[in-house]
């Protein structure tokens, strides 16, 4: 059987591919696992500074697969909260909290659950191809993985509630002007563009990106009185830190700082 997940050690940084290319790369139990073990070892992993998503083949993602969703023989259902419980959400929550920046790669068609597993990663480059769908609605379900809350954020109230409630799907040029993603490029480019900003981000200070990704993320539930003390706390842990000193003495040799051997 082929890996539902490959994972490509590259120096500094993993890849790690969605490898179910005949659907679409929809997830299924295996791949969620994979996806999760495959975090789990960058995160574990001190040469492993950054991480990189992406589709094999024409698309990205296609969120949940359906195929695994129909009914039992008896009817029986699924339990929707279950799965995002045990699945879902821990993924989502593992991104947020991951100390090592991620790249999503969208190489084509990121829906449902592929979507806003996309919009967990850091930064989002998407060749011009790509689209966002957030198919829920078409199958009488609510965006998930972090879907309304992404979309809220990024675009507000009336594009979150369109996106959601005509499941219509967002060109990556579109997502681009809208603040949704970081980046959009033509679809040619898009390994090498992912490649280098990956190289960059592994380059780059790892304490200085990590703590970083954390005010940032606390920045969105503090007023600014408890934000400044967090950036003061911050602050402090990296003016501590050994990447402080490495980029100061850098600066004042007049020489590029070398943040890998610190
Ligand atoms: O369940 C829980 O645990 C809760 C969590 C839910 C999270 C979710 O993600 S719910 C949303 C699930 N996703 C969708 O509803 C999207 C379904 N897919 C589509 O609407 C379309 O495939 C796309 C718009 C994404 C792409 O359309 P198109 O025309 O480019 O491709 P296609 O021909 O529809 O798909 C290619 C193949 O992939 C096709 O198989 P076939 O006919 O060639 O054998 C298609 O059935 C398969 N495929 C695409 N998406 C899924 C899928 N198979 C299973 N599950 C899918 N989600």
């Amino acid at each position: 059987m082929t890996d539902p997940v490959l994972v490509d050690r590259r120096d500094g940084y993993h890849v790690i591919t969605l490898n179910r290319p005949e659907r679409l790369n929809a997830f299924n139990a295996d791949m969620l696992a994979g996806i999760a073990a495959a975090m789990v070892q960058c995160r574990d992993d001190d040469s492993c500074r950054a991480i990189v998503v992406t589709g094999a083949g024409r698309g990205f993602c296609a969120g949940q697969d359906l195929t695994a969703r129909e009914l039992d023989d008896a009817g029986g259902r699924p339990d929707l909260g279950a799965s995002l419980e045990t699945t879902y959400n821990p993924l989502i929550l593992m991104m947020r909290d991951m100390a090592k920046p991620i790249i999503a790669s969208v190489n084509g068609i990121a829906a449902g659950a592929g979507a806003n597993f996309a919009l967990a990663a850091d930064f989002v480059i998407a060749g011009r191809s790509a689209s966002f769908l957030q198919a829920f609605a078409r199958i009488g379900l609510i965006p998930d993985a972090g879907g309304t809350w992404w979309l809220t954020r990024h675009l507000g109230e009336a594009r979150a509630k369109a996106l959601a409630m005509l499941a219509e799907p967002l060109p990556a040029a579109t997502a681009e002007s809208w603040g949704l993603i970081h980046r959009v490029v033509d679809d040619a480019d898009l390994e090498g563009e992912t490649a280098r900003l990956a190289e960059r981000l592994a380059a780059s200070s790892a304490m200085a990106l990590a703590l970083t990704k954390r005010a940032i993320h606390e920045a969105s539930r503090n007023a600014l009185e408890t934000q400044v003390r967090v950036e003061r706390d911050l602050q402090r842990e990296a003016g501590f830190g050994p990447d402080f000193v490495e980029g100061v003495s850098a600066f004042l040799a007049k020489r590029p700082a070398d943040f890998r051997r610190t």
